[in-house]
């Protein structure tokens, strides 16, 4: 294979959210947060993409919240909490040039509104970004993944409410202030487009006759974009240095055929994407919005300034998740066949192969995406979650054997480079779940990512200790060759 070479600087790493990885539900002054009730809904049947972007009530969370056995085993996590000097010294192992965390906002401000940031959360963070900076891996800081205070949902309904920009921009401001030193690279909203699939999961949204409501959660999205835009002037004013981006799932879709009907489907699948990313890097709603808003009935009202507010302060950086892609079809394939992704169906492309969970496996997706986000916004392209969910097999000697996760990796960066080649600006690269942790669509630990092994299994049983995995080895050489041996 001919050598690779990644830019000076590329930011290696792995990327993780508080609420699947930290554990410590009720320590350190936690407040509770959505993600602890994301998935207790239905624990018999958590497989089910559906359910875990299923409409929440009040009723269904205060359920969750007492139903104590629901929230296994995302209640443990991984640990972190207690292990971070070991994960991160495993980190410092493989040459991690980045770490993307997030701070758990309920950890910060434990219901949402409070008048003081709780110190133990504060102290806690402080401490796991002394330790990353002790071997020079920069933190990657997410100010929100999912886990957005329980308080929030119950008492203001979630993002709906305008006030949830001022709660949002205090806790932002507070760990800007206190975190000036630490951490220069800020994501705002992890997904942000999720909002317009699972009001709950995104925006803390409750619907208590049962159905989503596409206006309240646009609305939701609109309060996001103007806390996004504040938090990034705040974050600037803070420290000039800092660089905050936008964090988007996103969802290449090609059309089925040469069929028109399915490349204008596919075009339209592209804006319902694109239109979170277009909102907050080019700091305006495009022009597709008012048919967009009109014929799916979105009403959404704006206050005066908001405008402004989006233009004059956009994202620094566009960061986005990458698994896999998807097929637009103007008419329906007959047979219904359908497979699983994150957060959406698709038909199947019969190029692809999928995962155990149906997640279709594109590589050159990869390289399709990153020209085309490149092409629209010509600002600097982080991807902040790629990966591949699989069942591994701990083995007696404690080596485990992912030859299957090195080749979705290996193929994925071989495409990267080629973006690279095409004139793509890639700030960097950190693959999700660097260390095995609890499943979002699953709330399992069975699906796992990681180049390090947690011993856990679905129900939170297990030693917690870490292993390092034949990819952890791997990993480590791509790193130490910034690129060059793959
Ligand atoms: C993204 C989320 C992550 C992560 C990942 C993998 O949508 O940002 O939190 O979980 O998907 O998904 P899963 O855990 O469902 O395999």
């Amino acid at each position: 294979m001919s050598e690779k070479v990644f830019p000076q600087g590329f930011l290696w790493g792995g990327a993780t959210a508080a609420n699947q990885f930290e554990g410590a539900w009720n320590e350190g002054g936690r407040g509770p947060a959505t993600s602890d009730t994301a998935v207790a809904v239905s624990p018999e049947d958590r497989k089910k993409i559906e359910e875990f972007a299923a409409p929440m009530n009040r009723e269904k969370v205060l359920f969750a919240l007492e139903d104590q056995e629901g929230l296994y085993p995302k209640r443990w996590g991984s640990d972190f909490y207690h292990r971070y000097k070991e994960d991160i010294a495993l980190y410092a192992e493989m040459g991690f040039k980045t770490f993307r965390l997030s701070i758990a906002w309920s950890r910060i401000f434990p219901n949402g509104d409070d008048a003081e940031p709780n110190e133990e959360g504060l102290a806690f963070y402080d401490a796991v970004f002394d330790e990353l900076l002790k071997y020079g891996i920069e933190p990657l800081v997410t100010l929100s993944h999912y886990e957005t205070p329980i308080g929030i949902a119950l008492n203001y309904d979630g993002w709906k409410n305008r006030k949830v920009i001022d709660l949002f921009v205090k806790y932002a401001e507070t760990v800007f202030t206190r975190y000036k030193d630490k951490v220069k690279y800020w994501l705002t909203f992890n997904e942000i487009n999720v909002m317009g699939i699972s009001g709950y999961v995104g925006g803390a949204l409750l619907f208590e006759d049962g159905k989503q409501n596409l206006s309240d959660m646009y609305q939701a999205a609109h309060h996001q974009f103007v806390a996004s835009a504040l938090a990034t002037k705040i974050a600037h004013e803070i420290n000039p240095e800092n660089k905050v981006g936008m964090m988007l799932a996103r969802m290449e879709s090609y059309a089925a055929t040469t069929n028109p009907l399915d490349v204008m489907e596919a075009i339209q699948a592209e804006h319902e994407n694109l239109f979170f990313s277009d909102v907050q890097v080019r700091g305006k709603y495009p022009a597709y919005t008012n048919r967009m808003f009109k014929e799916n009935n979105i009403e959404i009202q704006m206050a005066d300034g908001d405008e402004d507010i989006l233009a004059t302060y956009p994202v620094d950086f566009m960061s986005f998740s990458y698994y896999m892609t998807a097929i637009s079809r103007h008419n329906p394939a007959e047979n219904g066949e359908y497979t699983a992704g994150n957060f959406s169906l698709s038909e199947p492309n019969p190029y692809l192969e999928a995962s155990d969970w149906g997640w279709q496996i594109d590589p050159v997706g990869l390289r399709v995406t990153l020209n085309k986000l490149y092409d629209r916004y010509q600002v600097p392209l982080f991807i902040v979650e790629n990966g591949l969910g699989a069942f591994d097999t701990l083995e007696e000697d404690g080596s485990i054997h992912d030859p299957y996760r090195i080749d979705y990796l290996q193929a994925h960066i071989q495409q990267m480079h080629e973006a690279i080649e095409d004139g793509v600006e890639l700030m960097g690269y950190t693959p999700w779940g660097c260390t095995d942790l609890v499943s979002a669509s699953t709330s399992e630990m069975s699906k796992r990512y990681g180049f390090v092994y947690v011993d856990a299994d679905d129900q939170g049983n297990g030693s917690y200790d870490r292993y390092r995995k034949d990819s952890f080895f791997w990993y480590k050489d791509v790193i130490g060759s910034n690129g060059a041996n793959i």
